[in-house]
């Protein structure tokens, strides 16, 4: 619930790993945070837009008036620039409509086949935004991470593609690095740290002292 002070910040997803990174991203900045499991009323939410934007800000912004709490709303993917930019927005069902991780990697596998390594340079994007429980859009980034489709899996860290990105200057997989690097090197990362700059602007005087934090997020527990 929004107390007079500050708002409750809920994370606006159903992806775990996902969840967790965006947990621990923000988990220094002594916000209050709450996940959808908090909530079992919370939506599946349709991801109807034609960018990660118009995607993040629904997540958000239907939830919120949903829940009547404030939300912060993530979609993610990978863009590989020789497949104009897909599966893009699609990601998470890029295979087929009830996608794994194993098949949209073999399906990606399958569609750079025979491509050298310096015609697979990908990127991942994150776009974040926050909604009020109006379904008003306070706060919006977005920010990528670049690097390149290996021939084959890497390493069992992350989830998604990670174990076939590669980080160039780390010669490493986001699957082989550790969660702190890419905690320091991700798109979602680099997106969160611009978010959590937006919104102390937005809300300064409205953030609660760490040593006030609780959450009850089933894995952690800040402050
Ligand atoms: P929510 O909509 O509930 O947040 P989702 O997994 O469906 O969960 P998206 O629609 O934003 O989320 O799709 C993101 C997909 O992009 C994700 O399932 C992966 O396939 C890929 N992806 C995004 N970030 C990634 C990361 O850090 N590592 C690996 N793959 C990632």
């Amino acid at each position: 619930m929004v107390t007079e002070d500050f708002p409750v910040l809920v994370l606006g997803t159903h992806n775990a790993k996902k969840k967790r990174e965006m947990a621990l991203l923000l988990a220094a900045e002594g916000w209050e945070l709450r996940s959808l499991a908090d909530y079992p009323q919370s939506l599946e939410v349709e991801e109807t837009g034609t960018t990660f934007a118009e995607n993040a800000r629904l997540k958000a912004s239907v939830q919120a008036r949903h829940l009547g709490v404030w939300v912060i709303g993530e979609d993610s993917g990978l863009e590989v620039d020789a497949l104009d930019g897909r599966p893009g927005i699609f990601s998470a069902r890029y295979s087929d409509p009830g996608a794994t991780d194993e098949r949209n990697n073999d399906k990606l596998l399958e569609e750079l086949a025979g491509l050298p390594l310096e015609k697979r340079s990908a990127r991942y994007v994150c776009h974040i935004a926050l909604s009020d429980a109006e379904g008003n859009i306070l706060a919006e980034v977005e920010r990528n991470c670049r690097g390149r489709i290996l021939f084959e899996r890497s390493g069992h860290h992350g989830f998604g593609y990670d174990p076939l990105f590669e980080i160039v200057e780390y010669h490493q997989t986001f699957g082989q690095l550790s969660d702190t690097v890419k905690s320091c090197l991700s798109h979602r990362a680099r997106a969160m740290r611009a978010f959590v700059r937006e919104i102390s602007r937005l809300l300064p005087e409205r953030k609660p002292p760490k040593e006030a934090i609780t959450s009850n997020l089933t894995t952690f527990r800040f402050g």
